[in-house]
């Protein structure tokens, strides 16, 4: 290799087209949105106001934990999920209820849509006893896993190989259940990822490995954080895949579908971007001088939660007077949840050593 000057080494990202002085392009292009309406979905109108109501829990109950955590009700992280409703909800509905879900630490909203109440989460993130995980995990550990919840994890892709786990169960019991496992972009250049597809495809596990890409992994735009095309690290596994529009709960809804189903039939892992967008900083102490106001405002106006409110009245689904009683309900839920959260216990000191170890049937999951 011929030497260069020292003033013509760059090492500035290869994925970058403008990397002058920390200059981003924006976080993720979205692929089109379906243009399939609800019934050829096959939802009823019942569901796609269930579907309203789910999301637009998840964005209050963050907003009200947002407030509280201000207040200096709790401390430690908080990662809020504002945005990215619809991959949440979306997935849910696509999804059976006994199919296991597990996430990483951007995990309330998954929580609130696998049963764990209003109540129990807050109270989760203020660290009391009555809390989801008996206030022994915080903002980052929420599970539920009688509803198949597995949680909540903080280790960037750490739990990726638990899903594959989990898949293995599924199969080896044949239960007909698949497992699916959600991470963020920052997490598509672990190790664990690539040992855990080479082996899901290796042995054709039930499993479905979802890359939230939010467009950045803390304050590193993915364009600066990892080469090419997310989707594509699937052709190295000989994977099925996907990239999906995550700001559109309709599109997530029929695609999960389709790649829950043909799991289901052939018992084949498939690898899936979906891509969406987070309105708040990484975790509450991001000043976020990564991005630009513009950047957040486009995807504000296309919000989630938003488009599906215009759908509904547009369908004549349910009327502006029955959302708004609807969001009256909600908004009284959470709050009351934090009364419920302010007013529950602490966990006494003698809890601080129960609950390490899975102690029946430790070798498959129920
Ligand atoms: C193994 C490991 N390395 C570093 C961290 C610190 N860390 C916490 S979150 C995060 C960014 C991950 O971003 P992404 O996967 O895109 O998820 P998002 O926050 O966007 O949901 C990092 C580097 C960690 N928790 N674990
Ligand atoms: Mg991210």
């Amino acid at each position: 290799m011929a030497k260069k000057a020292k003033s013509d080494i760059s090492f500035a990202p290869t994925g970058m087209q403008s990397p002058e002085k920390g200059g981003v392009q924006k976080g993720v292009d979205l692929p089109p949105a379906t243009k399939k309406k609800h019934k050829s979905l096959g939802l009823s109108n019942d569901q796609v106001a269930d579907m309203y109501a789910q999301m637009y829990l998840q964005r209050r109950f963050e907003e009200r934990a947002m407030q509280q955590y201000q207040k200096g009700k709790f401390g430690g992280f908080l990662h809020l999920y504002i945005g990215q409703e619809a991959v949440s909800t979306g997935t849910v509905f696509a999804l059976q209820n006994d199919d296991d879900i597990i996430t990483a630490y951007r995990d309330h909203g998954w929580g609130l849509c696998r049963g764990i109440t209003p109540k129990s989460g807050m109270a989760e993130l203020f660290g009391k006893a009555t809390g989801c995980s008996k206030g022994k995990g915080g903002s980052m550990h929420f599970a539920n896993v009688k509803e198949h919840f597995w949680g909540g994890y903080g280790i960037v892709g750490g739990h990726i190989p638990i899903a594959s786990g989990l898949a293995f169960a599924n199969k080896y019991q044949a239960n007909g259940r698949i497992s699916t496992c959600f991470f963020g972009d920052g997490a598509v250049d672990q190790g664990a990822l690539h040992e855990t597809l080479n082996l899901a495809q290796l042995w054709k596990l039930p499993a479905i490995f979802v890359v939230e890409n939010n467009g950045y992994s803390m304050g590193t735009a993915a364009k600066r954080h990892t080469v090419a095309e997310i989707v594509d690290r699937a052709k190295g596994y000989g994977m099925k895949s996907a990239v999906i529009n995550g700001m559109d709960v309709f599109s997530v809804y029929e695609k999960m579908k389709e790649i829950a189903d043909d799991v289901r039939e052939h018992s084949e892992p498939w690898f899936v971007e979906i891509r969406t967008y987070r309105y708040r900083g990484h975790s509450m102490s991001d000043p976020q001088k990564y991005r630009t106001k513009e950047e957040l405002e486009e995807y504000q106006s296309i919000d989630p939660i938003e488009r599906l409110k215009a759908y509904i009245l547009k369908e004549g689904i349910r009327s502006e007077a029955d959302l708004k009683a609807v969001e009256d309900g909600i908004e009284q839920e959470v709050l009351d949840a934090v009364t419920f959260a302010d007013e529950s216990p602490f966990p006494e000191d003698s809890e601080l050593y129960e609950d390490m170890f899975v102690e029946e049937n430790p070798y498959f999951h129920v």
